[in-house]
């Protein structure tokens, strides 16, 4: 079944920046209990937004959500001691979010991952930046699998982050996405590929529209997760009718249950 990595606790949205900073936890425990009801399969925890407290917040934003978290958390940090700190804290096996083939950050994130038990995001993302075409995606998404296998990380706990990139400034954009992921797919059946949507649209009006049909592509293409908002109804329904139309979901039942719940509507 597809997971939902709910994104809101991210220190670049304005009200969770004005609650961490304020120190208000009910806040935060709200959201979260909001995405867990929503269908959340991990929380995403992002505290990078205010500069220089970076750790202090994510120590802060850690011990208010764990109590209360029913699902494993996502630590989201470019900085690798950020994430070893979040490591330490978290009592269920978190998931780890990134490495990439940036040098400083591979070769700070490889000895700390090494041997560890988690799951893993995995940016095609090099020195270079961005991928620029089929091959970067396929070339660093190969090369990360391998070197994270190398350390004792499953394929199965690897997810594959190809980095969504917008419609609006190059209209082959969305294939060269979509025709990696399918090519990574078929190399690597067991690998997880994730990632964020709503670059896709940047620089586009209806934003939404673009969001959610590109989800539904990039399922049949073989992505199997993604950092969304699960309070965003018109996705989450999006995504289950498109886990059901691919064969995902036995009997039609989370269809149903959905339907019978009020989350998914014609
Ligand atoms: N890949 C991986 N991790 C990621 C991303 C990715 N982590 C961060 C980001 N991208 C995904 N998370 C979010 C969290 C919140 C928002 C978007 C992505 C968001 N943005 C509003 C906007 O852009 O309009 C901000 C509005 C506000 O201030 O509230 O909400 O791609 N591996």
């Amino acid at each position: 079944m597809f997971e939902v990595i709910g994104e809101r606790i991210n220190t670049s949205r304005k009200l969770v920046q004005a609650a961490v900073a304020d120190r208000d936890a009910d806040y935060i425990v709200e959201d979260v209990k909001k995405q867990q009801e929503a269908g959340a399969n991990f929380i995403d925890v992002n505290a990078g937004a205010r500069i220089g407290h970076e750790t202090e917040d994510m120590k802060w934003l850690l011990d208010t959500i764990q109590p209360i978290a029913t699902v494993p958390l996502t630590l989201d940090s470019p900085d690798p001691a950020v994430l070893e700190m979040a490591f330490a804290m978290v009592e269920k096996t978190p998931m780890i979010n990134s490495i990439s083939l940036e040098k400083e950050r591979f070769e700070a994130m490889m000895p700390f991952l090494s041997g560890k038990k988690c799951k893993v995001i995995a940016l095609c993302m090099d020195d270079a930046g961005m991928p620029n075409s089929f091959d970067d995606i396929l070339g660093r998404g190969r090369k990360l699998i391998e070197e994270l296998n190398k350390i004792g990380i499953a394929t199965s706990d690897i997810y594959v982050d190809p980095l969504v990139q917008p419609i609006s400034t190059d209209t082959n954009k969305g294939t060269m996405v979509l025709d990696a992921v399918r090519n990574i797919k078929a190399e690597f059946p067991d690998v997880h590929i994730t990632g964020g949507l709503s670059n896709i649209s940047y620089g586009l009006p209806q934003r939404h529209i673009i969001n959610r049909t590109f989800v539904t592509l990039m399922m049949d293409a073989g992505m199997d997760s993604a950092i969304i908002d699960p309070l965003d109804k018109k996705i989450m329904a999006s995504i289950r009718t498109a886990d059901m139309l691919l064969g995902k979901d036995d009997f039609c039942m989370n269809y149903l249950k959905g339907v019978r719940a009020g989350a998914i509507e014609s």
